[in-house]
């Protein structure tokens, strides 16, 4: 069993997943509308992957014995068609959400809420990787460019990326 502040800070956080997902699916949207079809792929998996986050905090909550409360998840703002700035506002919006997830460390250390604790850790460790993850890619499109023969090698190389997270995730649900 957790705290009731605690549990309502987690809540938050699976409201702020769903957010993510949303977030991500608009600019999956985006980048059909671009007829980028690897760009694309490559945010929807990034959708699939919030939803998990959100369930896995979701059944922590309810192995915990904590009331799950779900609200409503607000709208993600509209985006402009620029790759660059696509990724850019993903750098900032998981940069965001790597603070709310330290947040959420700081406040089970200060509850002495071991069990909390260490299972924030798996997300501590994701959102270094998800950070690394989009960096990269940002790099790459601010040096070679997000148009013409760069943009689609960049759209080819997400095609694949975007597989093996498809993969990785058929792995986790089996
Ligand atoms: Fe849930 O990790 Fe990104 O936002």
């Amino acid at each position: 069993m957790i705290s009731q502040e605690m549990a309502s800070r987690i809540n938050a956080q699976i409201n702020r997943e769903m957010y993510s997902a949303n977030f991500y699916l608009a600019l999956s949207a985006q980048a059909e509308a671009m007829s980028l079809r690897g760009v694309a792929a490559w945010f929807f998996a990034k959708h699939g992957e919030e939803l998990e986050h959100a369930m896995k905090m979701y059944r922590y909550l309810i192995d915990q014995d904590a009331v799950v409360r779900i609200g409503d998840v607000a709208a993600p703002e509209a985006v402009e068609p620029s790759v660059i700035e696509m990724f850019e506002r993903t750098l900032s919006h998981e940069r965001g959400v790597t603070a709310n997830i330290n947040d959420l460390v700081d406040h089970a250390l200060s509850e002495k809420d071991h069990a909390t604790n260490i299972f924030l850790h798996w997300f501590v460790t994701e959102q270094i990787e998800e950070e690394a993850t989009v960096n990269d890619i940002l790099g790459r499109v601010r040096l070679f460019g997000d148009q013409g023969q760069s943009l689609m090698l960049i759209d080819n190389e997400l095609a694949d990326v975007a597989k093996q997270i498809g993969q990785a995730q058929d792995t986790t649900a089996a």
